[in-house]
């Protein structure tokens, strides 16, 4: 079994049930959900929108390699109608976005996926739900 933290965030449409369909999706699809933070709102971070964000972050026990982890969040996204991803840091609103911060104590890094997530510490609308949840 492998303790990974997750980040949420949403931008677009109903943003508190975009990610409370994701929780239950991730519980469904991924594993036992065994800490989730408060959903805050937060201001649009590295690019201009006039939709604020709700952002959250979970712990979830899951035997899923990093890899299928990754998927399985993609598909989430899909699933729950996300269609553009973000690419070169050139963002856009969104329904949902799933985020893997950390698996265990892994440090990996190949073209499709880097853990530890690379911008996590500069990000506080990750690192405030983060704390709340790893206390
Ligand atoms: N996600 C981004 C870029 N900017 N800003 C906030 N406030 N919340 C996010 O989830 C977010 C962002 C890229 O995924
Ligand atoms: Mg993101
Ligand atoms: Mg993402």
């Amino acid at each position: 079994m492998h303790t990974v933290y997750l980040s949420l965030g949403s931008n677009l449409g109903d943003k508190e049930q975009n990610l409370a369909s994701a929780v239950s999706e991730i519980a469904r699809r991924i594993g036992d959900i065994t800490a989730q933070s408060a959903f805050i709102e937060t201001e649009p971070w590295g690019y201009d929108s006039k939709n604020t964000f709700l952002n959250a972050a979970v712990r979830v026990e899951t035997e899923l390699s990093p890899i299928d982890l990754l998927h399985a969040t993609q598909q989430i996204e899909r699933d729950l109608g996300r269609t553009h991803k973000s690419r070169h840091g050139q963002y856009h609103d969104r329904i949902i976005d799933i985020d893997i911060l950390l698996y265990d104590d892994l440090h990996i890094q190949t073209p499709e996926l880097t853990i530890p997530h690379p911008l996590m510490q500069q990000r506080n609308f990750v690192l405030i739900p983060l704390k709340e949840i790893m206390k």
